[in-house]
């Protein structure tokens, strides 16, 4: 095992605090929770339970930050990410390290994908902070004297104080997909991270507070979400919610936030299809595939957990399938070969696995894989699931683990009908080289991201988030000037 190095030791054993208004303190019960490590199951660290006197405070805070916060040049708002994408990228192996020992996930994912995604979305969104615009208008007002001109224009304003609540799939980078747009445009932020992955974003405060963040500006409440994350969505003091997590929670925290008029961003869940079409490469489709779900154990609100597959080609692809599946190494995170770790905690282990016994009784046939793998640590198998009818649990619910169900299909019309039967509609891939048939399903497929012979093909510049009950509003790209930002119509006569 790849030992954590004496710096990072001393930092998972040291008291961990909440940061808020600049100045770390524990949180006001004194209580604090546990930190496991997935391949393990032991405690690694221990962080505060922050509740809801804390999200007060830091709530109170972060109204303090943003009065003068709001009037801060856009020029030193870009600076001060770019400094904190420098100040990450400068960390990258300690928050990669971090992250696998806290979620679990393939060191070499976390370097590579979690934290360098991390440092690029930064940097991306630092440059929106000079480019948040206005229009002119020209309205035709009765009443005005002809001698007198109408100056009309938009403003655009940052949005207030902004409570996140983030999961922990991707710890840091679902941190700073809510951290770096709200400070680009000028908001505060009060920042709760997943009970189990909380190490990340603290680690994160810290170099915010080092690139010389004003006090306040970004507070990290950590905690439980009946606690600390009820008390940030219900907050009157927050005027927007962004929240990434399952469907039942973000209705119950669009409720709260409504309430109080909070505007909301709500990144669901999902249950995306793969729909292999009969000329597709079934080489690099079955490979493509299995990216797919296996990527990040499948915890991945864009998983691929549905494969839909021309009947000419089922029997060969699903075989090419089960071998990618089986060529996967299942160790913890840390080791350099592992291409999957374990879930990140028993709960969700559990919980995949009793999907798995339920295709079972639903007359499933799994192809590979189906059980633990390993008996320490919350490990689940790759597994390959036929047979199953579309109603079945498996096919209609996120399982969130590396379990995928393949199908069957005909027709193009049917296949239309067996995608976009699912309350979700985050994503959908398509494997072909029939441009007719590509582009006759584009527009038919229910999703708010559609890849074409690639998967989870995400980017800081391309806009993101679902159809239905995946969620409403969208993140990356520009907008943030939708979501983060109020709009002001000024009309003077002058
Ligand atoms: O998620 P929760 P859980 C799905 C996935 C997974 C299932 C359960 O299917 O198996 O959800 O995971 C906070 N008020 N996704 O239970 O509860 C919580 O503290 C306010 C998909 O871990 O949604 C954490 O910070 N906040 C998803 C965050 O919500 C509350 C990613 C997410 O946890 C709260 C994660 C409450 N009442 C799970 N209850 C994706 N689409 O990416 C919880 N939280």
């Amino acid at each position: 095992m790849t030992q954590p190095s004496a710096a990072i030791q001393s930092w998972l054993d040291k008291s961990h605090a909440l940061f808020i208004g600049g100045r770390w303190r524990p949180a006001a019960g004194g209580q604090t929770l546990d930190v496991y490590n997935p391949a393990t199951a032991e405690v690694i660290s221990r962080v505060p339970a922050g509740d809801a006197a804390d999200i007060d405070a830091a709530v109170n805070a972060a109204r303090e930050a943003f009065r003068s916060w709001r009037r801060s040049r856009p020029s030193q708002r870009e600076k001060l990410l770019l400094d904190l994408a420098d100040a990450l990228e400068a960390r990258a192996d300690d928050f990669a390290l971090l992250e696998t020992l806290d979620n679990g996930k393939p060191v070499t994912f976390s370097r590579h994908m979690d934290v360098a995604l991390a440092i690029d979305f930064i940097r991306y969104t630092a440059g929106w902070a000079t480019k948040i615009e206005g229009r002119s208008m020209t309205p035709s007002m009765p009443f005005v004297p002809d001698d007198k001109q109408i100056v009309a224009y938009t403003r655009r304003e940052p949005i207030g104080v902004v409570g996140a609540i983030i999961p922990w799939n991707f710890p840091l980078l679902m941190a700073v997909w809510k951290v770096a747009p709200a400070l680009a445009a000028g908001c505060s932020i009060v920042l709760k991270p997943a009970e189990d992955t909380p190490l990340t974003a603290l680690l994160l405060a810290e170099l915010a507070e080092q690139v010389g963040l004003p006090a306040g500006t970004l507070n990290v409440v950590t905690g439980l979400g009946h606690t600390a994350g009820a008390a940030l969505a219900g907050h009157p003091g927050i005027n927007k919610v962004a929240f990434t997590g399952s469907t039942p929670v973000g209705k119950l925290i669009g409720h709260a936030a409504m309430e109080n008029m909070t505007r909301t961003t709500l990144e669901l869940g999902g249950k995306s299809p793969v729909m292999v079409l009969a000329d597709a490469d079934i080489e690099a489709a079955a490979a493509g595939a299995a990216q797919a779900i296996f990527f990040n154990q499948g915890q991945v609100c864009t998983a691929g957990s549905r494969i839909y597959v021309h009947a000419s080609i089922h029997d060969a692809f699903v075989a090419r399938l089960a071998d990618q599946a089986r060529g996967l190494t299942l160790a913890p995170g840390w080791e350099p070969t592992t291409t999957l770790g374990p879930l990140v905690s028993a709960k969700q282990q559990h919980r995949v696995l009793e999907y798995i016994d339920q295709a079972r009784s639903d007359g499933g046939t799994i192809v590979t894989g189906g059980g633990k793998g390993s008996d320490s640590g919350y490990f689940v198998e790759p597994t390959v699931i036929t047979g199953l009818a579309q109603q079945s649990r498996c096919v209609q619910e996120e399982i969130f683990g590396p379990v995928v169900v393949v199908q069957a299909f005909r027709e193009l019309d049917e296949l239309i009908e067996l995608a976009n039967d699912s309350p979700y509609g985050l994503a959908a891939s398509l494997w072909s080289n029939d441009l007719a048939a590509v582009n006759r399903l584009v527009p038919e497929i229910e999703a708010g991201s559609v890849w074409v012979n690639g998967h989870n093909l995400l980017d800081a510049s391309m806009p993101f988030g679902g159809f239905k009950q995946s969620g409403i509003g969208r993140e990356l790209s520009d907008s943030l000037i939708e979501h983060y930002t109020e709009q002001k119509s000024v009309v003077m006569i002058v």
